[in-house]
């Protein structure tokens, strides 16, 4: 009977393991069958009460169903956890021939490079850089520059003006007036940066670009020192012959002033929306320092003079790279940056 009792445990074990969907109901049906309270643990308890010759014999039996059952089990769950893992891979999926998405490395806006380039030449003819906040006093950026409240050159330079009285620099000039408060005389200084005015903008005109202003102050500083100064800095950036003219300019804190122009390089002097059909580009307006501006910062005019400049290096990005619209260089479109 026992017989009987444990062929029909395999025969319906065998059944249930393979109707099994997933591991759990293969597990179910394991723990069913061969568990401590299972089929074949009930079975066994009775083998005890037989002869000694059934017992050997229901005792073999006993084995056999239990191996085979065991054996069927674990294949049973073998195709089951590679069955998990295909899947998860097929999840998982990459395509490791593929080419990898590389990495682009960051570059320096054009501005910068130019600015950085400045800096080292000045550097190499010993000039110190100088760098100066954007929110300004209205005396730096202006009354210490000559330029005193009701002075029309205050509308030249359309400002910002913040609620506490302090302003956004118009240029960099002020950061002359704090070089030489702070360094005295002799003084050759350079300074970059970001400069601010409340004007409309065109293709040649922002309301926030970059100057690099520049000083020296010793004794005997002529125009013929400025010339030099300026001669050297454009055949640096141009490596070129670039046809430059200078014709009077005014500005309150030097006199005599200049304005230095270029022949506009993105039309060739022929007339365009940068130059503004003229021909020449504004770019660097320079001059010998006022004498009141060496005293109201402390500097006997007596003893000392000098010569300063202030490059508009936007507008000399524009010269340098051949762009024709001022906007671009502010916009951040990286394809147009990724260019220089
Ligand atoms: C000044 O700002 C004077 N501080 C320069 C100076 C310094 C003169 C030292 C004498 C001695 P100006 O306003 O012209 O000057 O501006 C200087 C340069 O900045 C211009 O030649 C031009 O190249 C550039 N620039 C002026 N306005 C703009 C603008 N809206 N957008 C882009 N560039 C500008």
């Amino acid at each position: 009977m026992l017989d009987a009792q444990l062929e029909e445990l395999r025969r319906s074990t065998l059944a249930a393991f393979s109707a099994a969907y997933s591991l759990d109901e293969l597990e179910e049906a394991r723990i069913e069958a061969l568990g401590r309270k299972g089929t074949l643990a009930q079975i066994s308890k009775q083998v005890g009460k037989l002869s000694p010759e059934e017992r050997i014999r229901i005792g073999k039996l006993l084995n056999s169903v239990k191996e085979d059952l065991e054996t069927e089990y674990e294949a049973k769950k073998v195709r089951f956890e590679e069955a998990n893992l295909s899947d998860r891979l097929s999840r998982e999926w990459i395509d490791v021939t593929l080419p990898a998405n590389g990495i682009r490395p960051g570059k320096l806006h054009p501005i910068t490079q130019l600015q950085e380039e400045i800096e080292e030449l000045f550097s190499s003819l010993g000039f110190a850089i100088l760098y100066g906040p954007e929110v300004e006093t209205e005396e730096h950026n202006f009354d210490a520059l000559n330029i005193p409240p009701t002075h029309p050159a205050r509308d030249m330079q359309d400002t910002f003006w913040l609620s506490d009285g302090h302003l956004l620099r118009t240029h960099t000039s002020p950061v002359q007036v704090r070089g030489m408060r702070q360094l005295g005389a002799p003084l050759r200084m350079i300074a970059p940066g970001r400069v601010f005015r409340n004007e409309e903008v065109d293709a040649s005109h922002e309301h926030t670009f970059y100057q690099l202003e520049g000083m020296m102050v010793d004794r005997d500083v002529s125009v013929a020192n400025l010339i030099y100064f300026m001669k050297t800095l454009l055949s640096s950036i141009f490596k070129r012959d670039v046809t430059v003219r200078l014709r009077p300019g005014y500005f309150p804190f030097v006199e005599p002033g200049f304005e230095l122009d270029i022949r506009c390089l993105i039309c060739d002097g022929a007339g365009c929306a940068v130059c503004k059909q003229s021909g020449w580009v504004e770019l660097l307006p320079c001059g010998l320092v006022h004498p009141n501006v060496l005293r109201m910062s402390g500097i006997d005019p007596d003893e000392w003079g000098g010569f300063a400049f202030g490059l508009g290096l936007t507008r000399l990005a524009m010269m340098r790279y051949g762009i024709d619209d001022i906007r671009q260089l502010q916009a951040g479109d990286l394809r147009f940056l990724c260019q220089f």
